[in-house]
């Protein structure tokens, strides 16, 4: 985690949003990543995203596991609730978190080894619970942290700094996700800043899981001749789906409609999410076509990006669970709240 402080000198001219807040409000600490680590280049999304979308600091609440892409949320919403938690672990504290108060955005940022390989099994968990909260997975196919070993995430062939090449089969989150559950399936990449932001404030404004897997090589371990999440790679093998564009609420969007072939989501939170076609055939409503897309791309060695899949009908969490609307600590205790014992032994029958 930083605590170095950026300097406290804005440019009297940085544009505000509709809370009066420019975009300085949104940082964090001070980076001390490798210069030129794609999750840096996230992190400044990430800041843009909620600056944009014009939500108070204070509603955000920032979890995430072990790993390079794990000490990031230090560098964004420095006034936001947060918590580091242990590797491959972020999703059950935030699943807790959320059942206490569901009245935060959430934001889990993960790695491919902290989601992926130690925390496969959390993963798989959360995303068929449905838990309404934004998952962004900093993926660079390596340990960056650890320095360079292969993830569950290495595509076969890729090579090690070192020289050797991985034998096993990657897990892609894609499609783990859309097969298991979450709602709002997507991929992007961390040097396409037009395409990566109205992905992330769409992810916001999702009742539901969202999983943002964001290809962010890690240029000291894994971004050389050999390397399948190497920026050159990626350049090279970059297919856009499908483009997504986030319209807030306030904002009107009938002009886009006559456009030809944008088709408009409307998002539970009353933003929208117009997505530009560009394969004619591509449909991210259809799980069916939308996994057959994903397998036929790993297949041809594309990586396939954009809105991969969403469903605004699902249930999340609190609506399967029937739960109250009212955040934990604002029940009346002893009145609404039945008070310790029966949390007791309600947390005794998950045992
Ligand atoms: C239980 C446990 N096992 C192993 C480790 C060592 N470890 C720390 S970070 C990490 C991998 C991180 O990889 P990833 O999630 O892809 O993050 P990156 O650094 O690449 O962003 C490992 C194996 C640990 N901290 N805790
Ligand atoms: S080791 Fe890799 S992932 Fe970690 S900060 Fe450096 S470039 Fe980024
Ligand atoms: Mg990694």
């Amino acid at each position: 985690m930083s605590f170095m402080k950026k300097p406290a000198v804005r440019h009297p001219k940085l544009p505000v949003n509709d809370l009066g807040l420019t975009v300085r409000d949104y940082e964090g600490g001070m980076s001390t990543l490798c210069a030129g680590c794609g999750h840096d280049s996230i992190t400044r999304a990430l800041v843009e995203a909620a600056f944009k979308l014009s939500i108070p600091t204070h509603r955000f609440a920032k979890l995430s596991g072990i790993g390079c892409s794990s000490k990031t949320p230090a560098y964004f919403l420095r006034d936001s609730h947060g918590m580091n938690s242990t590797h491959g672990r972020m999703p059950s504290v935030a699943t807790g978190a959320n059942s206490a108060n569901r009245d935060l955005y959430y934001i889990g940022v993960s790695g491919d080894g902290d989601s992926l390989s130690i925390g496969m099994g959390q993963f798989a968990h959360v995303m068929r619970r449905n838990l309404n909260m934004l998952y962004v997975i900093e993926n660079n196919g390596v340990y960056g942290l650890t320095k360079g070993q292969f993830s569950a995430a290495a595509d076969v062939g890729s090579t090690s700094k070192k020289g050797d090449a991985n034998q096993q089969p990657p897990i892609d989150p894609c499609q783990a996700a859309i097969t298991l559950g979450a709602s709002f399936v997507a991929r992007s990449f961390s040097g396409d800043k037009d395409q990566l932001v109205p992905l992330l404030m769409a992810g916001l404004q999702h009742r539901g899981f969202a999983m943002i897997d964001v290809i962010s090589p890690c240029v000291t371990f894994n971004d050389h001749e050999g390397s399948t999440k190497s920026y050159e790679y990626t350049r090279e093998h970059y297919h856009p789906a499908i483009m997504a564009d986030f319209v807030p609420p306030a904002e009107e969007i009938m002009a886009k409609y006559n456009e030809g072939e944008a088709i408009p989501v409307k998002l539970h939170d009353g933003g929208t999410i117009v997505l530009r076609k560009l394969d004619k055939d591509y449909d991210p409503t259809d799980r069916i076509s939308a996994i057959t897309n994903l397998m036929r791309s790993q297949a041809a060695k594309e990586i396939t990006t954009g809105l991969l899949y969403i469903d605004e009908s699902q249930p999340e969490m609190h609506e399967v669970n029937n739960t109250t609307k009212i955040p934990l600590r604002d029940l009346p205790y002893g009145k609404v709240c039945p008070g310790n014992d029966v949390l007791q032994k309600l947390q005794a029958r998950y045992r």
